[in-house]
């Protein structure tokens, strides 16, 4: 965590928690996050004890660990709302870490699409076919797309692909 001086008061420490399988703020995320992979965290400021917010216009930046499994340059971040809906963050990845900037502390989630999902739309489905189609067709493909499609170049990208879309889909 890092703040301007005087943003924050004396004391002030950042507590980050997992919430894992079987938590609420899990439940939440699972409920809109379809086939992808993801953690949740709990992430707060606090002194004494007592959990605070920054407060209006006092920005921090919180850095957190990309955990092993994930590859973060494909990972999105998002702050979970006490309405169960999700902000998008603009994070960047930087030596390991996930970075962004927060005016507002609570659950956080990063996501991270599963193989096959093309489209980036976190589900597998006919939809990531016809673009894999699309692809062996000559739509250009980038490297999120190869990543998606188990794929060193735009030439491995074939009906091998497809029936490796497919699998998924049925579970394979
Ligand atoms: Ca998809």
């Amino acid at each position: 965590m890092e703040s301007a001086p005087g943003v924050l008061p004396e004391g002030t420490t950042l507590s980050v928690e997992p919430s894992p399988d079987g938590t609420t703020g899990f439940a939440l995320v699972q409920a809109v996050m379809g086939m992808a992979k993801f953690e949740v965290y709990d992430i707060n400021l606090m002194v004494g004890g007592v959990t605070i917010q920054p407060g209006k216009g006092k920005v921090i930046t919180i850095k957190i660990p990309v955990p092993a499994g994930y590859t973060a340059q494909f990972c999105t971040i998002y702050r979970v709302e006490t309405d169960g809906s999700l902000t998008k963050m603009q994070a960047i990845v930087e030596d390991g870490f996930f970075v962004f900037t927060t005016e507002h502390l609570s659950l956080y989630t990063f996501v991270q699409p599963p193989k096959g999902d093309i489209n980036s739309d976190y589900y597998v489905n006919i939809e990531d076919i016809l673009l894999v189609r699309d692809i062996i067709f000559g739509k250009p493909a980038d490297d999120y797309v190869l990543w998606a499609a188990g794929a060193e170049s735009k030439a491995d990208v074939n009906i091998e692909t497809i029936l490796m879309v497919r699998d998924i889909i049925f579970g394979g």
